[in-house]
């Protein structure tokens, strides 16, 4: 098994129902470690730049739209497999498809509207992780 560092964001949602504890208590029994934080309210630029990938879907300007809707919390995640277990955790896109007890089945709304994001593989992973941060922000522990 690989030690490895994921991006996840706490969306706009999840951060005005004041969960970000109750997310972050989750990583951490699932013994994924925070060695990233900030908190910040994305620019549409840097909403589009982030998604870039899905600048072409139909739902592109929904979800910039909403991303950019109030402020963020961003972290790094760091543990064994970090990327499947955050991903396992956040549970489904859509949240009436997530699994009980995951992120998204107790905090989101909607499938726009869906509490968290999450890196989706490796490569994805270190050009998130290197869009919001710099390696002199980033604590391996
Ligand atoms: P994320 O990137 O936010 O972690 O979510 P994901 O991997 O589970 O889903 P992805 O396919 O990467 O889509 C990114 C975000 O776009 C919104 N979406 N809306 N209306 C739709 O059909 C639709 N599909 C995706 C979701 O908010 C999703 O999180
Ligand atoms: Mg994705």
């Amino acid at each position: 098994m690989a030690l490895e560092r994921t991006l996840s964001i706490i969306k706009p949602d999840a951060v005005a129902k004041n969960v970000i504890g109750e997310i972050y208590s989750r990583f951490e029994k699932a013994g994924l470690k925070v060695v990233a934080a900030k908190m910040k309210h994305l620019s549409r630029k840097e909403a589009e730049g982030f998604y870039a990938v899905h600048r072409e879907r139909p739902f592109f300007n929904a979800l910039v739209e909403f991303m950019t809707s109030g402020p963020v919390m961003i972290q790094v995640l760091e543990g064994e497999n970090a990327i499947a277990k955050n991903r396992e955790l956040m549970g489904a896109t859509n949240p009436k498809e997530a699994a009980p007890g995951t992120i998204r089945a107790d905090f989101a709304d909607s499938i726009d509207a869906n509490a968290v994001h999450g890196s989706d593989a490796p490569e994805t992973a270190a050009v998130e992780i290197a869009y919001f941060f710099a390696s002199t922000e980033i604590f391996s522990r």
